[in-house]
């Protein structure tokens, strides 16, 4: 079912509190990785607010959906939507990459708060997902197991191994979101290593695959709900994206990948993103 405009008007407040959390968070632990989830935080929210089934009340349940997070250096952005969903103290927020923290730089399996994997080394994220979604189809449980990737993620074999056996066993309850904002670590993805079209190469694989603008937030939920319908084949969501969106000095700047601001740039930052609060 479409989302209401009080619900779109929600996941857009969300995603800009997230943005917020995002900046905070990584200016207090002087390090982290700002742009990505600066650029994740309107379809991750759209995800977390009106697709998958985990809070507070069905967090030990077996059947209740799955996420991972394979591009584990975007976890700022994770970590905030636990805070939103009462799985994680805000407080929590602000020790984030601090010693004795659940919320380390990449994210900790943690069944207190949700986190239903290790993540952080690019590549393993998507066979993990196949087999979580597996695992539920054999137990006869209806959860759907989400993953997020990223286009330098996309880079790693390990990748395409799972989006073969993915596809092989008609893992109908999986979805992958990659986050497309050709930018990586090292610079822009299409000169370090294009992956070229991941819509033409997850079909090509035998998925439900489909472009969408990552920060259209009606467009993100049609997606996820076309996804859910698609039954006999798991479904990838590629996410066009800008690295650093809501901060004009850090959009599409690979330098953003992984520094933190320092104050002004902070403070600079912060002023720009409640100019535009929604
Ligand atoms: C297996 C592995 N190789 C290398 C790295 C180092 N690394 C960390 S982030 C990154 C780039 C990832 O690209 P992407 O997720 O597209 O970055 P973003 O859009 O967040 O800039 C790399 C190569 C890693 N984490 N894991």
């Amino acid at each position: 079912m479409a989302l209401t405009n009080a619900q779109i008007d929600q996941i857009r407040g969300t995603a800009h509190e997230v943005r917020e959390d995002v900046l905070r968070m990584v200016h207090a632990a002087k390090c982290g990785h700002p742009g990505g989830p600066l650029g994740m935080a309107d379809f991750m929210t759209t995800l977390f607010l009106a697709h998958m089934r985990l809070s507070k009340d069905n967090l030990h349940a077996p059947e209740r959906d799955r996420f991972i997070l394979g591009n584990g250096h975007t976890c700022a952005g994770y970590y905030a939507l636990l805070a939103q969903k009462g799985l994680v103290a805000r407080d929590e927020l602000m020790r984030f990459r601090k010693m004795g923290s659940p919320l380390q730089g990449h994210p900790h399996r943690n069944a207190e708060i949700g986190i239903d994997f290790s993540t952080g080394s690019l590549g393993n994220s998507l066979s993990v997902a196949v087999g979580m979604a597996l695992a539920a189809r054999l137990n006869g449980w209806d959860t759907r197991v989400f993953s997020a990737s990223s286009d330098g993620e996309s880079q790693e074999g390990q990748i395409w191994e799972a989006a073969t056996s993915a596809a092989h066993y008609g893992v109908g309850n999986l979805t992958v979101i990659v986050d497309f904002n050709n930018i990586q670590i090292d610079g822009v993805m299409r000169e370090v290593m294009d992956v070229r079209d991941l819509r033409e190469k997850y079909t090509a694989f035998g998925w439900h695959a489909v472009d969408v603008d990552g920060h259209d937030v009606v467009a993100v939920d049609q997606a996820l709900c076309d996804a859910r319908d698609v039954l006999d084949r798991p479904s990838a969501i590629i996410a066009h994206t800008t690295i650093g969106k809501g901060v004009s000095f850090m959009e599409n700047q690979a330098g953003w990948h992984g520094v933190a601001p320092n104050d002004e740039q902070f403070e600079n930052a912060m002023a720009e993103l409640a100019a535009a609060k929604p």
